[in-house]
This record gives C-alpha cells, structure tokens and sequence, in this order.
C-alpha cells in the first residue's frame, strides 16, 4: 500500500468518515474506492476491539485507516497506532502547544514521546529484527492531521502551521460555525472556510475538508484543498429515501 503522506503530495485524495462501530461496515465502505477511511471515535460507540476490527478490515481492502481520536492524549493516540492505522486525525486543536502534544504522542523518541513496545501489530508482534529501523520508519510514515475548527484556531493559525511535523490540517465546517455562533452552511461561513484554505496553502501546507456534496467538493479543490472528506450516512440516507419515494409512487 502506498504511503499516503507521499500519495497526498502528489494528488487530491478522497476519504469518508466511517461512523459506525463495526468491522463489517469498515470493510463494505473500503471496497467503495474512497483512497482512505477515518474511524471515527470523536463520536459514537467504538471501543478499542471494534477500532482494531475496522483497522484490519480496512487494510485487508488495502485502504488506509485514519482514526479520528477523541483528543490527543497518549492513551488514544498510542494504542491506535500500535493496533496499525496508518495516522489519526485530532479534533479541536486551538492552539500551536496543542498541536505540539499531538506530535508528542504520534512520534517516537527523538521527536516525540511515544512509548516503545515491540509486541503490538504495528510492530508486526515482535517479528522486526531491525528494531531501531523500525521506529524510525513508524516515524517517517505515520499521518499526523489536526482540525481546525474554533475561532481561537483562526486566531491562532499562524503558529498553528508553523509546528513541524502535521501533515494535514483539517477544517471542521460544523464546530467552527457553532464557535463563530453561524449556522451552517451559510455564505458567511463559506468565506471564511475559503479563506481560511487560502491562509494554510499560502503557507505550502496541506489542507483538508468536510464536504456533503461533490459541488462543494470541486469548489474548495479549486482553491487548493487536497484531503477531501465526507461521511457515508448521508449518502445511504439520501439513496435510500429516493428509492423509497419513487418504489412507492407509481
Ligand atoms: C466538523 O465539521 O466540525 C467536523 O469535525 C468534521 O466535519
Ligand atoms: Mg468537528
């Protein structure tokens, strides 16, 4: 599978959330041909048996597995990462010290502080001889991404983006319009998401957003965003109460 840092640098990628707690529903979405799946475990009911579960299904596709984490402390952020996903996504980041801590716990030693253990499945249960090459690989390729989505994270862009190491930065339209008191959409926050991309590709970085349509989708690439994302649920709601409306009236 190709590493999807060095993918994203080359081309536009195109993901889903995948909210339900299930390996089965980890596998179905990976065979729909979205370049990447994100567990979500922001919100919803995983547990770490169905997050591992879901991470192997994905793979078994050979899609990569982002898991969304609850926040960046080490608890979530190592144990997904030994379980094997390919890089976690970390909600709310408001501030450069808190995209440092999300490093911290990403990385091993020297850049980071994740602890070292040779018996999980990212370290293939102990079978790597090269012990020393294998964690400076795990650091070479884990996806480290943030959401931006707070007023304080506009305010704090700046520094923000200035932290080594986050391969993507996130805007989460939803939590944003809720900090700004905006609804959602609305063509005032359509502004400031525009500009918002604007300000992180001015700084060469990578952005990424949540879209529901593919419209939206084609408008932000235009201006620069590159990770492109959305959730499965809308789609099934949306298909569903179609086929519904039109089986019933005939
Ligand atoms: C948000 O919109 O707040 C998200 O986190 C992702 O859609
Ligand atoms: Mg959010």
């Amino acid at each position: 599978m190709e590493n999807l840092k060095k993918k994203l640098k080359k081309e536009t990628l195109f993901g889903t959330f995948v909210p339900f707690a299930l390996g089965d529903v980890a596998d179905y979405t990976s065979r729909l041909g979205f370049d990447f799946i994100i567990i979500d475990n922001e919100h919803g009911i995983m547990n770490q048996e169905t997050i591992f579960d879901m991470i192997r299904a994905a793979q078994c596709q050979r899609t990569p597995a982002i898991v969304r984490c609850t926040n960046s402390t080490p608890d979530m952020i190592h144990k997904v990462l030994d379980m094997g996903a390919e890089g976690i996504l970390v909600p709310v980041i408001n501030t450069a010290e808190d995209a440092r801590e999300v490093i911290k716990s990403a990385l091993y030693p020297p850049e980071g502080e994740r602890g070292i253990a040779y018996f999980t499945r990212a370290a293939s249960y102990g079978m790597i001889d090269d012990k020393a090459g294998f964690l400076k690989k795990a650091n070479e390729e884990v996806f480290i991404s943030i959401q931006l989505e707070t007023g304080a994270a506009i305010e704090n862009h700046d520094e923000i983006l200035e932290v080594e190491g986050i391969d993507m930065f996130f805007i989460g339209p939803n939590d944003l319009a809720a900090s700004l008191g905006l609804p959602n959409p609305h063509p005032e926050m359509t502004k400031i998401i525009k500009e918002t991309i604007q300000k992180i590709t001015a700084k060469e970085k990578t952005v990424g957003i949540f879209v529901t349509d593919d419209e939206t989708a084609k408008e932000y690439i235009k201006l620069g965003a590159k990770f492109i994302l959305t959730s499965i649920t809308q789609y099934m709601t949306k298909g569903v109460r179609e086929y519904l409306i039109k089986a019933k009236n005939n």
